[in-house]
């Protein structure tokens, strides 16, 4: 089947972070592209996946990156499909760099871009689902399906929260 959500990394070292990005997605029952491609190593070969991406039958363009984070920026400049930027945690400076670079667009070529960190890569994901999700009413149900689930782990947990908290106040 012709994957809809495409998921590019700036380099293979980046791919264990991207990894619950690739679970959220299968999770929905949806088959992400997963490629490497780098604004600055492969620009030629990064360029012509954006331009072919709409064609391909893409839909969104989850890109991540770490240091001078520009994949999602250049991608975006050759696509109009959506492009989600996930800025990734990178030493030195923790992300803050990867954040700025991705974030900081100029006004006319935009990046939706998801924090730094763990929730980063699966909220790109949700979000990428999201979009899908506007116009393939199976994939909207089975997303309402997972905020109510979301919803009764999160209740559980402060059910059990409490009844420790109480059990601790007894001594
Ligand atoms: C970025 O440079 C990549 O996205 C990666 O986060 C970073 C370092 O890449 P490697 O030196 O580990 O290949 O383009």
């Amino acid at each position: 089947m012709t994957a809809r959500i495409a998921i590019l990394m700036g380099s293979d070292s980046d791919y264990e972070r991207l990894e619950p990005a690739v679970k959220t997605l299968r999770d929905f029952g949806v088959e992400p592209q997963v490629r490497v491609l780098s604004a600055h190593r492969t620009p030629a070969e990064a360029l012509a996946f954006a331009e072919g991406a709409r064609a391909a039958g893409l839909r969104v363009l989850l890109c991540a990156a770490g240091g001078a984070a520009h994949l999602a920026g250049v991608v975006a400049a050759h696509t109009s499909l959506p492009v989600i930027g996930i800025p990734l945690d990178n030493p030195p400076l923790g992300g803050l760099d990867a954040l700025l670079a991705t974030v900081q667009m100029p006004g006319g070529i935009p990046v939706g871009t998801v924090g730094v960190g763990r929730g980063g890569p699966v909220n790109a994901a949700l979000l990428a689902l999201r979009i899908l999700a506007l116009e393939d009413a199976g994939l909207a149900s089975r997303y309402e399906d997972f905020r109510a689930a979301q919803r009764t782990k999160v209740l559980e947990k402060d059910q059990a929260l409490q009844e420790r908290v109480s059990r601790g106040s007894r001594g």
